[in-house]
């Protein structure tokens, strides 16, 4: 992908999609760090319309036309299920927005992939957990989004990311880039590296299990960080899980583990001061609670106390991949300063270290939880 799209490059992906009144204004939106997200702002009749305008990264997202089929098919078939319970299929999920030409996506004569979504409007997104209110809504919208998926005809789903939580080989991915070092800056991190070449064992624990069959592939999120959902401003209620590019047959805990990771931090995590990072057990429990109730006992006994694990080992990946992001030259997620991805590992890693010496108590909170 090219660093940013030039003004007429954007207008010419907005000219190719039906959009309500004329466009007026596009600015870059949210804090994601994969796609190049923009509100548009279009004039209908004196009306206020807005979309939001993404830049598919298909560096990452090889099959850009797979994703979005992926994409449409889960929201159409998530609208039905809002139908059906009498909700709002316009505000409670994302809809794709067709070209002029019947397309889901639009692809420029520079090989851009573009999409565009309606903009949900009246909503804000949490960067960080302001009460545990919140994050008891966003676990059980969590939990339920993957049991309504769970009659979702996992077949048709195509693998976005090939391996995308295969902790094994995330690992391994990190190993070459420590051997490799292209840059140099290996011998400024041992302590980070060693900490994770340290960890090599968990690596492995869930993907072994679903291998022998003991953890069931379900229908899963696989990005469940904070922003990726949309709270209603009025009712400051969780409304719609957004960022479906990795929908995908996964495991549980991934999605139980990737909030935890991001909501029960007691820091950002970019924080450069590691002293304001730690596992907040209180958010722990209201979070576990929220899932639970959110996925209505389809948990089996072993999902449930694989928790934890979950938990510390999607913090752990996440960590892995920043470092190795790092030491590559910051190729995959998007930085702005120098180190952000060296920052970002440190807090997963100091994050992973205080869930090990709370490890009993995270357990004993699964276990009165599920009692
Ligand atoms: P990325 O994959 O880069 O994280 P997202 O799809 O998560 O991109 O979008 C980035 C941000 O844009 C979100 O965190 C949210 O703030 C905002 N956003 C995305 N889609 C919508 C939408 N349909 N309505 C309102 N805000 C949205
Ligand atoms: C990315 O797209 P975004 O910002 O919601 C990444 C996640 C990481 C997360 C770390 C497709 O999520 O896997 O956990 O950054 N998404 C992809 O913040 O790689
Ligand atoms: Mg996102």
């Amino acid at each position: 992908m090219t660093k940013t799209p030039a003004p007429e490059t954007i207008d010419n992906a907005i000219a190719a999609f039906r959009l309500a009144g004329i466009p007026r204004s596009v600015n870059p939106h949210g804090n994601g760090h994969i796609n190049d997200t923009y509100l548009v702002i279009c004039d209908d009749a004196g009306n206020e319309k807005k979309y939001i305008l993404q830049r598919m990264n298909h560096s990452i997202f090889r099959n850009p036309q797979a994703l979005m089929e992926n994409v449409a098919g889960v929201t159409s078939y998530l609208q039905e299920k809002i139908r059906e319970r009498n909700g709002d299929p316009d505000r409670e999920t994302l809809s794709v927005i067709k070209t002029k030409d019947g397309k889901n996506y639009f692809e420029d004569s520079l090989h851009n992939f573009w999409r565009f979504f309606p903009f949900i409007e009246d909503t804000y997104c949490l960067e960080k957990v302001e009460n545990a209110g919140d994050f008891y809504d966003c676990a059980q919208a969590f939990g339920s989004f993957q049991r309504q998926l769970a009659d979702y005809p996992a077949e048709t789903l195509h693998e976005t990311i090939p391996l995308f939580h295969h902790t094994p080989s995330r690992f391994q991915t990190f190993q070459k880039a420590v051997r490799e070092d292209p840059l140099g800056r290996a011998d400024s991190v041992r302590e980070e590296i060693n900490f994770a070449l340290a960890r090599e064992a968990d690596t492995h624990v869930l993907t072994d299990l679903l291998e022998k069959g003991e953890l069931p592939l379900r229908v899963t999120h696989n990005d469940t960080k904070l922003n990726n959902i949309l709270f209603d401003a009025v009712t400051k209620k969780a409304l719609c899980i957004i960022d479906l590019d990795t929908v995908m047959p996964g495991l549980s805990l991934y999605d139980f583990g990737d909030a935890i990771r991001t909501g029960a931090n007691t820091g950002a995590e970019d924080e450069t001061d590691l002293s304001k990072i730690g596992l907040d057990l209180s958010l722990f429990e209201t979070f576990t609670a929220g899932f639970l109730t959110g996925c209505a006992g389809s948990l089996t006994p072993l999902e449930i106390e694989l928790l934890p694990m979950g938990a510390k080992l999607m913090t752990y990946e996440c960590g892995i991949r920043f470092l190795a992001d790092y030491l590559v030259g910051d190729v995959y997620f998007k930085i702005h300063k120098e180190h952000h991805n060296l920052d970002r590992a440190r807090t997963q890693f100091k994050l992973v270290a205080d869930m090990e010496a709370k490890w009993e108590e995270m357990a004993e909170i699964v276990r009165r939880l599920s009692r």
